[in-house]
């Protein structure tokens, strides 16, 4: 039975359209770049938020309404979830899923029962996923939720706990690659701290890079090829996050030797809850190299949380595309909804909304940023006001041929700096409302 039998595929209409549950900008197979708009975003679904979020507070109980969930912790309700989960996602037209592996299976009283349930709704899984087309862009083990997991999983103090974390990520290393996973995303979840009078950072990151090398070393074993992502998030749930943003995780792997191995995904809500915009750590992770999928929602500025709303604002979208394109797009990341509806918004058509608000904000935001790129006018100026950079004594220090020797001897002869020129951020910012 249809758990959405009110609503008919999504198609496009066009901007003109009145209809709310069309899209107005996303129009998957329209060339933007080269490149159709499905193979830009690579649209995702999250399993969490989704289907399993209930809309509790902590302030009051859930009120999320889901008719065809019956509340219960069972293997036969988890694999009524995946059908309604995958007639969603098909509906919506996303040709991609990610899920947490407490999500769609629940945990048993042992590692075994656990592992067993999993590869029960892994099945489930699989099936929707040859009958729909829609494919796996990640997994993820959820090495946060379960109180064993307190004082964190790889960075844990207790060493039994680590080798469950181990165990866990194993299996669902297992399930991701046995799923076409095109990715595995690892987000910190616990690990990090409250208050270091109590803990030995270095030995906890040493840890962390042991866990990282065991994942890397097992995938290997196996023959899982995804791409192996670390998620930054600065706060919540501990105080310090050991993967607070993009540069922090980029030295991570760099100390502990697995930068060939993970690129990041990078999420909104984590980059402004980390003191960044959106773009600076996608500008960050791009010019290293280590762009590899976005995790797209939307804090809100007057709260201090990761709200995870649905991004609805093209000004950000816009920026956004403008990075993607930038560093020519996510590869095999993709644009993963890591969003929920609000606790109001609590009926099943909510949802539908919700992301067809998300993929038609990029949609417009990848067509704004293309006819930013496509006048050149931003370009231009950027290029123009490094223009001492390429010639004469900029050119000498780019290329390593002056020393400051040469820099003195230049100087002095100089006299004084040549004078600066405007910055002209307000002309720039009205250049970009131009697109809007
Ligand atoms: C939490 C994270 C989480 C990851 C997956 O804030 O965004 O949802 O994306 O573990
Ligand atoms: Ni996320
Ligand atoms: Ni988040």
């Amino acid at each position: 039975m249809a758990a959405f039998p009110e609503v008919q595929k999504i198609t496009y209409e066009g901007p003109q359209s009145q209809n709310p549950l069309a899209f107005r900008w996303y129009n998957e197979q329209e060339v933007v770049e080269g490149k159709t708009m499905r193979d830009h975003f690579r649209f995702s679904v999250v399993y969490w938020h989704t289907f399993r979020g209930t809309g509790s507070d902590p302030f009051g109980a859930g009120t999320m309404l889901r008719p065809w969930d019956d509340g219960s912790n069972s293997v036969e309700n988890a694999i009524r979830r995946v059908r309604v989960a995958f007639e969603f996602i098909e509906k919506l037209g996303a040709p991609y899923y990610a899920f947490h592996d407490r999500d769609v299976a629940p945990e048993g009283d042992s590692l075994a029962e656990t592992n067993r349930n999993f590869d029960a709704v892994a099945k489930a899984l699989r099936e929707e996923q040859q009958r729909t087309g829609i494919k796996l862009l990640w997994g993820t083990a959820n090495m946060f939720s379960h109180p064993r997991y307190l004082h964190g999983a790889a960075t844990t103090c207790n060493a039994d706990v680590f080798a469950f974390a181990g165990s866990q990520v194993k299996k669902c290393l297992e399930v991701t690659k046995e799923l076409g996973g095109e990715n595995y995303v690892f987000w910190g979840g616990r690990e990090g701290y409250q208050n270091l009078f109590n803990t030995d950072m270095k030995r906890e990151l040493d840890h962390l890079g042991r866990f990282m090398h065991l994942a890397v070393n097992y995938a290997k074993e196996i023959g899982f090829d995804g791409q192996f992502l670390i998620e930054p998030k600065p706060k919540e749930p501990t105080k310090h996050q050991y993967d607070s943003d993009a540069a922090a995780c980029l030295n991570f792997l760099r100390a502990y030797g697995l930068l060939d191995h993970f690129k990041l995904n990078i999420e909104t809500n984590h980059a402004t809850l980390a003191g960044h915009t959106m773009m600076h750590e996608l500008d960050y992770a791009g010019m290293q190299g280590a762009l590899g999928s976005i995790d797209a929602n939307t804090g809100d500025t007057l709260l201090g949380w990761d709200t995870d709303q649905f991004p609805t604002s093209f000004y950000l979208t816009a920026e956004i595309m403008l990075m993607l394109l930038k560093y020519g797009g996510l590869g095999r990341g993709g644009v993963n909804f890591d969003a929920k509806v609000r606790r109001e918004s609590f009926e099943p058509i909510d949802l539908f909304h919700a992301h067809v608000g998300g993929m038609d904000a990029f949609a417009k935001g990848l067509k704004i940023a293309a006819a930013i790129r496509a006048d050149g006018e931003l370009a231009a100026f950027v290029k123009n006001r490094y223009a001492t950079w390429d010639s004469g004594i900029g050119a000498q220090i780019e290329s390593g041929a002056a020393d400051f020797r040469a820099l003195e001897a230049y100087m002095l002869k100089k006299g004084e700096a040549s004078p600066n020129q405007s910055g002209r951020q307000e002309m720039l910012e009205n250049l970009i409302n131009r697109y809007l």
